[in-house]
Formats: structure tokens, C-alpha cells, sequence
């Protein structure tokens, strides 16, 4: 009896472990937590994610209030750039000799990977009787022999840099260069033992003179060297970069990746990198807190070179990037396309990280989900459907035929509705979810064959 018990403790505890990962796609990808500023690495075939983790502001701290807000650092791995998992915390005020613990302000940081050893540097406000002895905001390590950690911290912040967003870029000859922000954007070299400068900073010149400029990105693409930052050239941050034939300079600034944020976050911090085979931008913008821009949550959209090696322009998705399997809750309100009347809600304003909500109101409106992936040829679909008169939807493929006839019955609650398909789709598909009738049906995800 007691081994039968145990195993059924054992079961509900790693079932419990799963949920809490989750399985999170879309836009923002992760979603139950607030993270901001990603850096994004590859290791070993898996992405690496290191934001920085805005929390509402503690009671015991109202002077955060209205600011930025971070004590620790979590890591986030993905294969298939849909599916996060939260490795844990590991880095956190509390933790490292010369950071002031009461400041909250582990910023944007940055990991990378040098003879099987793992560098990972971050922001914070130093304490004026710390190791450095002097206050401001300075760099630490934290090293690890892997990206998940354990991470090891050094006693003290990195001599000579003050500052914050710090990037690390190893060169093809095996150089690293240390860049960070603090008004400027700087860069020096690193020694081998990636802990200290083996170089005096120097301001990187010929960038945009007016207007904050920080959270640089480096990275090397066909002999390239593209500086990327966010920059303040009219109300809020918006992602720009310029290229170079050196690490060092001198950089040309050469145009605009990420427009202001349509939904007015002051912020946005980014990262690029290649993974198989596709370019990827993550950035951030304030999903789950659309009153306050400093609890952030961030996102993945594609990246695309033009020929002579300039970056098109990224347009913000909700949809963001990867297939969703059709066996899967797929959240139409990560759409891909609309039509004017549909709209999004929250499904519960009081806890947002519930997620969303589609509303169909007029006979017509539509939305779209593009990169289904039907594995098996479903049966059956499911709808989460509410509805205070009822009515139909339909789900119509890329083809157009129309996949299933969904009667909704009037219902108060938050009800799923099962119906038949009528086509048996394979493969990857964009759907099109259709209001048939002339009544408001609220949706919140699609499923085939549960
Ligand atoms: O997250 C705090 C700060 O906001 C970052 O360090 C900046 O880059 C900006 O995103």
C-alpha cells in the first residue's frame, strides 16, 4: 500500500513538473511569468534563452514602484523554438558578493559558451562597500559547465566596465569583445578567461548622437559585423543597427529592424541568431501588462537578410514562429490574419497570464492561424466556445473547404463543442475560423482529436 502510494506521489510529481514547463508557443512565448530583454544562444542544437525577469514590485520595496523590477535570472531552452522550458532560476540578487541585494536590478544580461564552459554576464547595481567598492551600475560572471547552470559567481564585477546590457561576441579567431551600454555603446577586448578586459573600452563612434542608445548585439554573418540596438529616435525604443568589416569598428549605421512598439512599450531589447537554417529575432513588448510597460514578456519573429546582406525589416506578430500541432490547443488569438471586426480580449483582466480571447461579433468576421500541422488526418474537432444566443462557426483550410460545421448552443459558460470533420486534412494547413451566424461567439482555442 505504502510503495502503491509513493508511486502515485511520484506520478503526480512529475505530472506537476510538466505542467509547470508546459508546453508555450506563440506570441509571447513564454506564459507564466514575466521576462524581458532575451538573449538568445544556440548550445548544443538547443536554443538558450536568458531574459531578464521583471516582477510586480514587492511591498517591502514601493521605491521600485513604477520601475524596473528583477532579483533573479531564469534560463529557457526550446528545439523547436515552440515548446519553452523553464530550466530555473539561476543567478539572483541575493547570491553574488558585490551586487547590492535591496536594488532589484539584475538588467539585461547575456550568456555565451567558450571551451565547454558557460559565461554568463549580467547587470547590477553594485554595492558601495562591496568588493568594487563603489556604487553604479558594473558587470558580473557567473560561470557554469552547463547552459542550465549550476552557475559559479565571481566575487567581484568585472574591473573597468560600468554600465549595463552587457554582449559578449567570440570571433572566428577566437578573440572575445565585451560590449555594453551606458549612454554609449562600448567595447573591449577579453582576456582568454573571459572574466576580465585585456583592452581600455572604447565608445563605439558614428552612431546616432541624440537619443538613448543600449542593449547592443553583435553578431557575424558572412564576414559581416552587425551592431544592433535599441535606440530612442523619436518617442520609444525602436531596433536599429550598423555594420562593419571589424568587430571593433569603425561601424556604419545602416537602418532600422524593429519599429517603435505598436502598443507603446517604452523598451525593447532584442537578440539574432541562426537556427536551423532560419534567422531569428527576439525582442520584447508588454503582453501581459498592457498598463505598465516595465513587466515585460518576450518574443520570436523571423529575420531575413536581403542579398547585399541588409536586414529586412521584422513586423511584430502575435502568430510568431513554428508549426502548432493540430492535436494541440491552438490558440486562434495568436493569429496571423483578421478581419477588421474580430477582436482580442483577455479572459480574465485580473489574471492576464490566462491568456486570450477571440471575439466574433458579425456574421463574416473571420481569423486566421497559419502552420497547422496535421500529423493524422483528424476525425474530430474541438471548440472552447462561449455564446449567449448561440450560433455557428466554421473552420475553412487554406484550400478553402470547409473542414467543419460547428453549432454552438447558447451558453453562458465557457463550454468545448465537439462536431465532425468534414474534410480530412493532412500535412501543414492555415486555418480560417468563420462567424456563420449573425450573434457574438466568443472563442478560446481550437483542438482536432483531442
Ligand atoms: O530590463 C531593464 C533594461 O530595460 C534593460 O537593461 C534595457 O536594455 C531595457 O530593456
Amino acid at each position: 500500500m505504502k510503495n502503491k502510494l509513493n508511486l502515485i506521489a511520484l506520478f503526480l510529481c512529475i505530472f506537476s513538473l510538466f505542467s509547470i514547463n508546459g508546453t508555450f508557443a506563440q506570441n509571447p512565448f513564454i506564459r507564466d511569468q514575466f521576462t524581458a530583454d532575451p538573449s538568445a544562444r544556440v548550445f548544443n542544437g538547443k536554443v538558450y534563452v536568458f531574459p531578464s525577469h521583471d516582477i510586480p514590485t514587492p511591498p517591502e520595496k514601493p521605491g521600485r514602484k513604477d520601475w524596473f523590477c528583477m532579483e533573479d535570472y531564469h534560463v529557457f531552452s526550446s528545439e523547436n523554438l515552440s515548446d519553452w522550458t523553464d530550466l530555473g532560476m539561476i543567478v539572483s540578487q541575493y547570491d553574488a558578493a558585490w551586487v547590492d541585494s535591496t536594488s532589484y536590478s539584475m538588467w539585461a544580461p547575456d550568456c555565451v559558451e567558450r571551451s565547454g564552459k558557460y559565461y554568463f554576464y549580467f547587470p547590477a547595481n553594485t554595492k558601495a562597500d562591496g568588493p568594487s567598492g563603489e556604487k553604479g551600475f558594473g558587470i558580473g560572471v557567473a560561470v557554469a559547465d552547463k547552459p542550465e547552470g549550476p552557475y559559479v559567481l565571481q566575487e567581484k564585477n568585472i574591473e573597468g566596465v560600468h554600465g549595463i546590457d552587457p554582449n559578449v561576441l567570440i570571433d572566428k579567431d577566437g578573440q572575445a569583445y565585451l560590449y555594453w551600454s551606458q549612454q554609449h555603446i562600448f567595447v573591449a577586448k577579453l582576456k582568454d578567461n573571459m572574466l576580465e578586459l585585456d583592452s581600455e573600452p572604447i565608445i563605439i563612434p558614428n552612431l546616432p548622437e541624440q537619443g538613448l542608445k543600449e542593449g547592443p548585439w553583435v553578431f557575424e554573418r558572412i564576414n559581416k559585423y552587425y551592431l544592433t540596438f535599441p535606440h530612442v529616435e523619436n518617442k520609444t525604443e525602436r531596433l536599429e543597427y550598423a555594420m562593419s568589416d571589424n568587430p571593433m569598428g569603425p561601424f556604419e549605421m545602416t537602418g532600422v529592424i524593429m519599429d517603435e512598439s505598436p502598443v507603446g512599450c517604452w523598451t525593447n531589447h532584442h537578440s539574432i541568431i541562426e537556427y536551423k537554417d532560419q534567422w531569428n529575432l527576439f525582442y520584447h513588448h508588454n503582453d501581459y501588462s498592457p498598463q505598465f510597460d516595465k513587466n515585460r514578456s518576450i518574443r520570436i519573429d523571423s529575420l531575413f537578410f536581403n542579398a547585399d546582406g541588409t536586414i529586412q525589416k521584422v513586423t511584430p506578430t502575435l502568430r510568431g514562429v513554428g508549426v502548432t500541432p493540430s492535436n494541440s490547443k491552438i490558440e486562434i488569438d495568436r493569429y496571423s490574419a483578421k478581419s477588421e471586426n474580430a477582436s482580442i480580449k483577455f479572459l480574465n483582466p485580473e489574471n492576464t497570464f490566462e491568456g486570450w480571447k477571440t471575439i466574433l461579433s458579425k456574421k463574416g468576421d473571420w481569423i486566421s492561424y497559419n502552420s497547422v500541422d496535421f500529423k493524422k488526418k483528424p476525425k474530430t474537432v474541438q471548440v472552447r466556445v462561449k455564446a449567449e444566443n448561440g450560433g455557428e462557426i466554421q473552420v475553412i483550410s487554406d484550400n478553402k473547404n470547409v473542414v467543419a460545421k460547428i453549432e454552438v448552443p447558447a451558453t453562458d459558460e465557457w463550454k468545448t463543442i465537439e462536431a465532425k470533420t468534414l474534410k480530412a486534412l493532412k500535412g501543414v494547413h492555415d486555418l480560417k475560423v468563420k462567424l456563420i451566424s449573425n450573434a457574438p461567439i466568443e472563442i478560446d482555442w481550437v483542438q482536432f482529436d483531442r
